[in-house]
């Protein structure tokens, strides 16, 4: 099968699973906003880091402004139009609203950040399965409360619907991209790894001389650490804009490659994209399973005290069934005579049977009562107060994804209905285990 055609059977086949996205309360769109459409590059970096002009070089037109002070604070999706269409500019507004297009889910972050938002088709030298994304520049963190919207968050949102995501820092600012690389993070799959980002040094001909750019990369490379965590430094892709090269440093050219090799990456992205798809896949259909998890152990632990009381409500309604008449016989003189003593005498019939039995319906419509009232109410709270108990939290990888997952699962349980705790939650996670058992992970095998 075309990679193509393979894609679109995949998402058919998640989109069999919507029903259960939906009843535990965990959102299919957003997976399906991933599979659809073309392949997305997003370019982040600090204002004047030289985003935009890297774009015009990948596109081979002047199609974003550039400059030296903050110049773009827009979102703009640059793709080339559809085979036979005319270039065109499309509003944020449109864009969210466009169900074909992967970006609805944006519209949540309200008016402020869809008018800053736009797709731009050119007539380009991008490939037609990709489409990338200028960024506004990223400010410090107190101009940055001006823009009207939660910057980072729709940062974290393209992030998880992109394949590439290139992180620009320009050698003279390299600390302000720390908090928008861990919203970065959060959004992509634990397993995806630093594949998907790409660090990039721009504007390595302002360097004055060798040792003035080793003092720059040395800095970038110190705050990628704090950034990452990570002791070991990713790659860093050295570059600058040929046509713009401020001085004739020697060895300077030598990074031209640099640049050459990291636009084929970016123009490479649609290929990385199966692969995404699956890890999407996996990642969310996995969520999924770890929240019906939860519900099943919650389920069981109110099923066993609903368990208990009912135990309880039939010795209760036994006793009552014996020897309650006697005792309303103390206090009413009725019924005359009570069960047992009609069956000693052999006269017990059916009406002898009517009192008891009323009798021992009582503890039953009590206990029911309070289980409904009451005792769902104590597990649900109980559960609460220890949620880790909730699902199995073996290795590290399932303890973060269950601090992930876990408000929400809870907020899930506590609105459950009773009668939730009856319904075949096992056999939903095995669905989910053997879906990606068998469906997802021989595909990344091909
Ligand atoms: N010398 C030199 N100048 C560059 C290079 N890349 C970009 N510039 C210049 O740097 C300035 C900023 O570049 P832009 O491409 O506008 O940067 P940006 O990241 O898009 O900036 P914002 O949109 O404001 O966030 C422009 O004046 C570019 O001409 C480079 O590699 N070398
Ligand atoms: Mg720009």
């Amino acid at each position: 099968m075309e990679p193509s055609r393979e894609r679109q059977s995949i998402r058919k086949k998640v989109k069999r699973l919507a029903p259960l996205f939906e009843r535990y309360g965990r959102s299919l769109s957003d997976l399906d906003a991933t599979l659809k459409w073309k392949s997305l590059v997003l370019v982040l970096g600090n204002f004047s880091s030289g985003k935009s002009t890297l774009i015009n070089e990948l596109t081979g037109c002047d199609i974003q402004r550039t400059g030296q002070s903050p110049t773009d604070d827009s979102f703009t999706v640059i793709t080339r139009p559809d085979p036979g269409m005319e270039p065109t500019e499309t509003t944020g507004a449109s864009l969210v609203a466009d169900e074909s297009l992967p970006f609805s889910g944006l519209r949540a972050h309200g008016e402020n950040f869809i008018s800053h938002f736009r797709m731009l088709t050119v007539d380009c030298d991008l490939p037609d399965d990709l489409a990338v994304i200028d960024t506004p520049g990223m400010l410090d963190a107190v101009t940055e409360k001006d823009r009207g919207y939660a910057y980072d968050r729709v940062v974290g949102e393209f992030a998880r619907l992109a394949d590439l995501i290139v992180l620009m820092f320009d050698p003279h600012k390299a600390g302000t991209i720390r908090e928008v690389y861990r919203t970065i993070r959060d959004t992509l799959p634990e397993n995806a790894g630093e594949d998907r980002i790409v660090f990039v040094m721009s504007r390595i001909d302002e360097c004055d001389n060798l040792g003035d750019l080793v003092r720059s990369y040395g800095t970038l490379c110190w705050n990628l650490s704090q950034m990452t965590g990570r002791k070991d430094i990713p790659r860093i892709f050295m570059t600058y804009a040929p046509a713009l090269a401020r001085n004739d440093t020697p060895g300077l050219s030598e990074w031209l490659a640099e640049r050459e090799e990291l636009k084929q990456k970016i123009l490479s992205a649609p290929a990385l994209r199966f692969s995404h798809m699956l890890e999407h896949i996996e990642k969310q259909v996995g969520d999924l399973a770890m929240t019906v998890e939860a519900v099943e152990t919650f389920a069981r632990r109110a099923r066993k005290l609903l368990g208990q009381t009912l135990r309880a409500c039939a010795v209760l309604a036994a006793a009552l069934f014996l020897f309650g008449d006697i005792v309303l016989r103390a206090f009413t003189g009725w019924p005359d005579p009570p069960l047992l003593s009609a069956m000693l005498n052999g006269k017990a019939g059916a009406a002898s049977l009517i009192t008891p039995a009323a009798l021992a319906v009582i503890p039953f419509v009590v206990g029911i009562f309070w289980f409904n009232r009451f005792g769902f109410g104590s597990v649900k709270k109980r559960l609460a107060e220890d949620p880790d108990a909730l699902v199995r939290t073996g290795s590290q990888f399932r303890r973060s994804q269950w601090q992930r997952l876990r408000e929400a699962a809870l907020s899930h349980i506590s609105d459950l209905k009773v009668k939730e705790i009856f319904a075949a939650h096992g056999r939903n996670r095995q669905r989910l285990d053997r879906f990606i058992e068998r469906e997802i992970r021989p595909l990344y095998r091909k």
